[in-house]
């Protein structure tokens, strides 16, 4: 199955380890073919074709751009089918999905049997973070799908040359992945799609699937295997974007990094003019020598929603996206080889090719559901040093200096859009508290309010007490960052209270405050902004006049439905094992400072104002 040239290309590596993985999922899928890549441009060249040859992805107009769809009950992270596997009396938080490893094991190791006959298998490199640092991670991918070996070329670095400066070590993770029977190019078994993580072998599997959040394996495969390294050392492995703070007159450069539950903001506020991006979505952060917090993208690519990327809201991403480059669209609209997609301001065909298949305006999917011409979860993927704001850090080994970590969530009711906690601690508690609806970037309900700590929930394969307590050690034994948090979906009658082009203003404050340019006004739940301080920044940001209304609006602080919410989070908590004390002492002094207020202002909603006399 595998001639000497490729062969050679694994013995060179001179790593026992790897053959026998290779040799042992091959006898297992029993592929016609192995192929061994190295990420020389000649190897990228090859997959760069057989997605096309496979019939995975198809050419549009534009030079470079591509279209790949997934199944129809394959368009997001499939929370269901994805399981932790745990051995005897091992336990997890009850919000994670588990599954007994033997059980497990043997059901999926029975799906894979034969499960490449007739394909192509793919023996991949890589690097998590960048290359020559002590944050990197390598990682192995095997897999038969094109289109996930092309994503990967794209979105990760390459690492042969790493595991090539191994010594035949064992330490590196390791993905299987197998598209299963296709049907029009789609995985067609849906009904068998298993995504199963087993943290004692550093290794996820993953079949009869396509999407990339289920099937690349360096993505949020790779993110559960780190998580559970990191909280098992002293580190932290997170759902954050990394960027480089930059207001116009200033000659500085401050990072951020930012935890959003999917869909809900991420890659926009990486993404804001006139800043500087290092990544979207995982990060691995450690302490550096002087004690201060150290953040690198773990990776180099972009797989970022399409859904409202227009000219007026995202005109960086716009951009890069309607001009020739390597890019991957998934899940759009096509018509005349051209891409379409919902929100991104022009009039859609009323005819073309989605994740449906031959699509129509009124088209009525297999499910009862009408079928929009493109899916929500749309996404391309791009590299990152596409964009002209890629920052110079990027791929620096050494990471760079975190100076304000953000959390945020899709909250229509209670947090207001912007507050700065008072310490590590209370900032722990904050990120430890997010709320958020769901989005169509999983299977499931939209719309749904839910618990989401740290915008980690949908990841996290450790304890929930031992993750927060990590957490606190980590910003004990650090020079921690500033934490604030954001709201971009506060409404009131349904209509949101804020244009999406406002994060810019919260970005420039929190970034003021850090440099101690800005007073803030204290509230039971945190320090909030100024009026005159926010209005000097719509006026010379936007040239927009910020009214006192739109002010106490927007931040006022709602006490009955702060109250409401920390009963929730604390119930959630009180459920669990092992929470640091920490925590619940922090609860306990929200409540009182909510209590207070309630019976000094006498109100269940309390101005900004009253609070900026005191
Ligand atoms: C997310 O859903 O958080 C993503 C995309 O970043 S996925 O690869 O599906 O995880
Ligand atoms: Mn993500």
């Amino acid at each position: 199955m595998m001639d000497e040239k490729n062969r050679a290309k694994l013995d060179k590596l001179n790593n026992q380890y790897v053959i026998d993985i290779v040799e042992r999922y091959s006898k297992l899928c029993k592929p016609s073919k192995i192929t061994v890549l190295t990420g020389s441009e000649e190897d990228k060249n090859y997959i760069r074709e057989l997605v096309f040859k496979n019939k995975e992805e198809a050419r549009l107009s534009t030079p470079g751009h591509s279209v790949h769809f997934d199944g129809y009950y394959d368009q997001g992270r499939d929370k269901e089918k994805t399981k932790v596997l745990l051995s005897g009396d091992e336990r997890l938080s009850k919000s994670i999905n588990t599954g007994d490893r033997d059980k497990c094991l043997e059901e999926i190791f029975s799906l894979m049997d034969g499960i490449m006959k007739g394909r192509e298998m793919l023996v991949m490199f890589f690097c998590l973070g960048p290359t020559g640092s002590r944050f990197a991670i390598p990682a192995l991918q095997i897999t038969d799908s094109a289109y996930v070996a092309h994503s990967e070329n794209i979105i990760y670095r390459q690492g042969y040359e790493e595991f090539k400066h191994m010594n035949g070590s064992k330490d590196f993770f390791h993905f299987v992945h197998a598209s299963g029977e296709l049907e029009n190019s789609v995985s067609r078994n849906h009904e068998n799609k298993r995504i199963y993580i087993d943290l004692k072998e550093n290794r996820v599997f993953s079949v009869n699937t396509q999407y990339a959040g289920n099937s690349v394996g360096l993505k949020k495969l790779a993110m559960r295997l780190a998580i559970n390294k990191a909280n098992h050392s002293d580190w932290l492995c997170e759902h954050m974007f990394l960027m480089g703070v930059e207001p116009e007159g200033k000659k500085r450069t401050t990072y951020f990094c930012g935890a959003f539950p999917s869909a809900c903001g991420k890659t926009s506020t990486a993404m804001i003019p006139g800043q500087k991006i290092v990544g979207d979505d995982i990060l691995y952060l450690r302490r550096g020598a002087d004690g201060k917090m150290f953040a690198v993208n773990v990776e180099q690519g972009i797989f970022g929603i399409i859904q409202d990327v227009n000219p007026i809201d995202d005109p960086l991403i716009y951009h890069t996206l309607v001009t020739p480059r390597e890019l991957i669209f998934s899940n759009i609209l096509v018509a005349d080889n051209n891409p379409y997609w919902l929100g991104m301001e022009k009039t859609l065909p009323e005819a073309g090719i989605n994740y449906a298949g031959h699509w129509k305006t009124g088209n009525i999917g297999p499910d009862g559901n009408e079928i929009l011409p493109a899916h929500k979860n749309a996404r391309y993927t791009i590299k990152i040093q596409e964009l002209p704001n890629a920052d110079v850090n990027l791929h620096n080994p050494d990471g760079v200096l975190v100076s304000v970590i953000i959390y945020g969530g899709r909250d229509p009711h209670t947090s207001p859009p912007v507050v700065q906690s008072f310490d590590w601690q209370h900032g722990v508690f904050i990120g430890a508290s997010l709320e958020s609806e769901t989005t169509s970037a999983t299977i499931g309900q939209a719309g749904v309010r839910k618990h989401d700590p740290m915008a980690i929930i949908d990841f996290l394969v450790v304890p929930l007490g031992a993750y927060i307590n990590n957490h606190l050690k980590f910003g004990s034994a650090t020079k921690p960052p500033i934490v604030f948090t954001t709201n971009y979906f506060l409404k009131e009658n349904d209509k949101y209270l804020n244009e999406k082009t406002d994060k810019k203003i919260w970005l420039l404050w929190m970034e003021g405050r850090f440099h101690n340019e800005y007073g803030a006004i204290k509230t039971p739940i945190g320090f909030i902004p100024k009026f005159e301080d926010l209005r000097g920044l719509f006026k010379a940001v936007f040239k927009k006049e910020y009214s006192r209304e739109a002010y106490e609006r927007q931040f006022s602080i709602k006490i009955t439905n702060l109250l409401e919410k920390l009963e929730r989070i604390e119930t959630i908590y009180k459920e669990e094992h092992d929470i640091p004390q920490e925590l619940f002492d922090q609860i306990h002094q929200q409540r009182e400072r909510l209590l207070k207020a309630k019976e000094k202002y006498a109100k269940e909603v309390v101005s900004p104002f009253e609070f900026s006399k005191n």
